[in-house]
């Protein structure tokens, strides 16, 4: 199992400090008390997104901190409330309490709110301390500190998009090419013994998860190469990537190698094969003869599957095959939120 996590701050607002203060007016030769509270900070709430499938947002920014509430002043005017803030999470998220390890909430479902930090009440002014025996009272409080916790987040993470292929198609030199993971890559077969996944960021900031998983050949199903249980890890995706190598190096024919790789699918499960698939021919900048490359463009075109080509050494392709697995996998933006940008 593959888990996710982040270790963030979350500081609620300290209430604002209530004021000591007296009227001070033209003939009025004693003012009573004036000073007015202070205003209440802003609070921190966990939401759960749908838009948020990795923890990726929290590491460039592990702190969340609420607006202070103002001081209260003189004439009873009270202090402005503390701006409350709202911290996306990915549906599935488990916060804890880091100091304690406590389970403070585990988010199920998108729009699921966690109020996880309360913001300090404002202190009270001078004025509220009045009483008819206590007529110019100089009482005042200090607004109350917010809440302010180190929270644990982890999230059992699910491939979105599964890279299946022939041993050495380039699977694992695609992922360490669109995120940060570093499976090791090598010019011979089975280099890859386990599945990796990695958390690739979308051209709009989101975040989608990708496994590697070893090459499949002709025989899997029966135990020939890695044999195929670690399909179970893509049964999951909502879109496989179908990677093909189209270079010379591969010796062996793209089209066939395509309708292998879809039978050892199919032999594991035919949900497998009804899955969105994405035919990918890797190693444009090898592949010296483009009758190679067009043979399995046809193939995918006669399936309906979209089809690309890449090659990982020097980007081509790279990002337009990004762009759309975000797109099979990301749930799309609302016009309401759209163009909002850095959360
Ligand atoms: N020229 C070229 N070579 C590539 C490209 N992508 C991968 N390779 C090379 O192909 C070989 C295999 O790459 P891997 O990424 O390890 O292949 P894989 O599909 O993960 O292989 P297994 O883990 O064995 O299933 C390595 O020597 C890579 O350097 C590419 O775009 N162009
Ligand atoms: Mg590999």
């Amino acid at each position: 199992m593959f888990i996710d996590e982040v270790t963030i701050l979350v500081k609620a607002g300290d209430g604002g400090n209530g004021c000591l203060a007296f009227r001070r007016e033209k003939f009025v030769p004693r003012g009573g008390p004036s000073g007015g509270d202070g205003g209440r900070g802003g609070d921190v709430t966990l939401v759960a997104s749908e838009h948020h499938n990795t923890l990726l947002h929290f590491r460039f920014n592990p702190e969340y901190k609420a607006q202070r509430g103002r001081h209260g002043e003189g004439s009873n005017r009270k202090g402005a409330e503390g701006e409350s803030i709202e911290v996306p999470t990915p549906v599935g998220t488990m916060v804890y309490d880091a100091a304690t390890g406590e389970l403070l909430h585990d988010f199920t479902k998108a729009g699921d709110r966690f109020l996880v930090a309360q913001g300090g009440r404002g202190g009270r002014g001078n004025a509220r301390f009045a009483t008819s025996t206590h007529q110019a009272p100089t009482e005042h409080e200090d607004g109350k500190p917010g809440d302010e916790l180190r929270l644990r987040l982890e999230l059992k993470l699910l491939a979105d998009v599964g890279l299946v292929g022939f041993p050495n198609a380039g699977k694992s030199t695609l992922i360490s090419r669109i995120s940060a993971a570093r499976p090791k890559i090598a010019d011979y077969p089975f280099t890859t013994l386990e599945p990796s996944l990695g958390v690739v960021r979308s051209h709009d900031d989101r975040t989608f998860v990708v496994a590697d998983i070893p090459g499949l050949i002709e025989g899997a199903h029966e135990g020939h190469g890695l044999g195929t249980q670690f399909l179970k890890h893509v049964e999951r995706t909502r879109v496989l990537a179908h990677l093909v190598d189209v270079s010379e190096s591969s010796g062996r024919d793209p089209v066939n190698d395509f309708e292998v790789v879809m039978n050892e699918l199919a032999s594991f499960s035919e949900d497998l094969t009804k899955k969105p698939m994405l035919v990918v021919a890797t190693k444009m900048d090898a592949a010296q003869d483009p009758a190679r490359v067009k043979s399995i463009e046809k193939i995918a075109k006669k399936r309906k599957m979209p089809f690309f080509k890449i090659s990982s050494v020097t980007g081509e392709g790279i990002e337009a095959l990004k762009k759309a697995m975000g797109e099979f996998v990301l749930a799309p933006v609302e016009p309401a939120t759209e163009g909002r940008s850095g959360e």
